[in-house]
């Protein structure tokens, strides 16, 4: 996805949500679903994705996914949120602006799981980068909860080769489970954590009434 897709039709209040988890979570079906309710509710829904979601994002995003580079984890860091600036920049806060919902596969609470957790940098450099350069946490966020193992079986199944970051071992994943686990402990309120291990279609309503509760929560369009 080069450039972000704007499904729907009618404006709601500006949102950002996004949808997080390990390796094989099944967050492409749950992110269909979760577009559907959204606009079945009326909102004008703008999806994305990180890293990437611009032009200039999708480019680092090749980058960092490139099995070829060995990448440095200070230097993924700092790429990860290369790309989030731009994002965030030049789409997120426009979306925002004219009230629209952006529904994003993944946000910062990746590079907290991933780099904070996976690699082990400083948590308090992620937040201070989020602080600058992005300046705003998700709305409201899913997370998908899977046992490491199960979630790397799905994604073995699904076929193809591996990227950089998929072919990282298992305590790797380990960590950023740890970490995501953590992270929905301290903003429960924020991070809804949904158990992966059901059916796809079983995840999805989950998810679904999970943000129907948020939406609910807050007001917004019926
Ligand atoms: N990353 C980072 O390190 N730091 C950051 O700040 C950010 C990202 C933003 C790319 O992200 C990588 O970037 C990612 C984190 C890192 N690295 N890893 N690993 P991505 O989100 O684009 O890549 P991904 O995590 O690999 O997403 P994915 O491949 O799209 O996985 P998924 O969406 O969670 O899984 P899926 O393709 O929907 O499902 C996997 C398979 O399982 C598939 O065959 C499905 O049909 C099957 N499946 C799905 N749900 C189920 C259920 N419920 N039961 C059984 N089988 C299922």
């Amino acid at each position: 996805m080069a450039d972000p897709v704007h499904h729907g039709a009618v404006p709601g209040p500006g949102l950002l949500l996004s949808l997080e988890g390990g390796e094989g979570a099944g967050k492409s079906t749950v992110l269909g679903a979760l577009r559907a309710r959204l606009e079945a509710r009326g909102h004008l829904v703008l999806s994305t994705r990180e890293p990437g979601g611009t032009p200039a994002g999708e480019a680092i995003r090749e980058l960092l996914l490139d099995p070829a580079q060995a990448l440095r984890p200070q230097a993924e860091l700092l790429l990860m949120f290369a790309a989030r600036a731009q994002l965030v920049e030049a789409v997120v806060e426009p979306a925002l602006a004219r009230g629209e919902v952006v529904l994003s596969d993944r946000f910062t609470d990746a590079s907290f799981a991933y780099q904070g957790g996976g690699r082990g940098l400083p948590m308090a450099v992620i937040a201070e980068l989020e602080r600058v350069f992005v300046r705003r946490s998700p709305d409201f966020t899913l997370l998908l909860d899977l046992d490491v193992e199960l979630g790397l079986a799905r994604a073995r199944a699904r076929g193809g080769p591996a990227d950089r970051i998929e072919s990282e071992q298992r305590a790797f994943f380990e960590r950023v489970r740890a970490a995501y686990r953590a992270r929905a402990q301290a903003e429960p309120e924020r991070i809804v954590v949904i158990d992966a291990r059901p059916s796809a279609e079983a995840v999805a309503a989950a998810a679904c009434a999970a943000l129907e509760a948020f939406l609910d929560r807050r007001g917004a369009p019926a």
